[in-house]
């Protein structure tokens, strides 16, 4: 090898060493469907920015239609669903549930926090916090817990 590839392979080795880890790889995209009245909506997708996620929210009149698309039975439906990764993201789910099941990629539809508890992120109300669990749905519509707030 001459001297003058041997500067180039150094060249390249220094980009590479120079590049940001694994972990600090940029988090995908949620698109977030929701009703353009929807306050606790937009909370959510702060919620969602501020730990780091790119979001693209869609105004729609009719998020039923979205959660049927994305096999979220309405029994866990809640006020907007975010897509991320090919999961569904139904209401108030932490994100750092998101990134946990980004990190495990189980087999399921996506996530759910059925309703709209005090407490989750984007319903904040003083210092209320109501107890909620975060569901996995599987690709049936069958629910299990995937996380229960308050954590212990
Ligand atoms: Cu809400």
């Amino acid at each position: 090898m001459n001297r003058r590839n041997l500067l180039s392979l150094a060249a390249v080795a220094a980009a590479i060493a120079s590049l940001p880890s694994l972990a600090a790889a940029p988090l995908p995209q949620v698109e977030v469907y929701k009703n353009s009245e929807c306050g606790c909506c937009g909370a959510w997708v702060e919620h969602m920015k501020a730990a780091g996620f790119p979001v693209k929210v869609h105004e729609t009149p009719d998020t039923s239609a979205i959660r049927k698309r994305y096999g979220i039975p309405d029994s866990f439906g809640s006020c907007h669903t975010g897509v991320v990764a090919g999961y569904a993201l139904e209401g108030h789910v932490p994100a750092e549930e998101v990134k946990r099941l980004l990190a495990k990629k189980p087999a399921a539809a996506g996530l759910s926090v059925p309703g709209m508890p005090v407490g989750s992120p984007g319903m904040e109300m003083g210092s209320r916090k109501d107890p909620f669990q975060v569901l996995l749905i599987d690709k049936a519509g069958r629910s299990s817990v995937f996380a229960s707030y308050p954590k212990t």
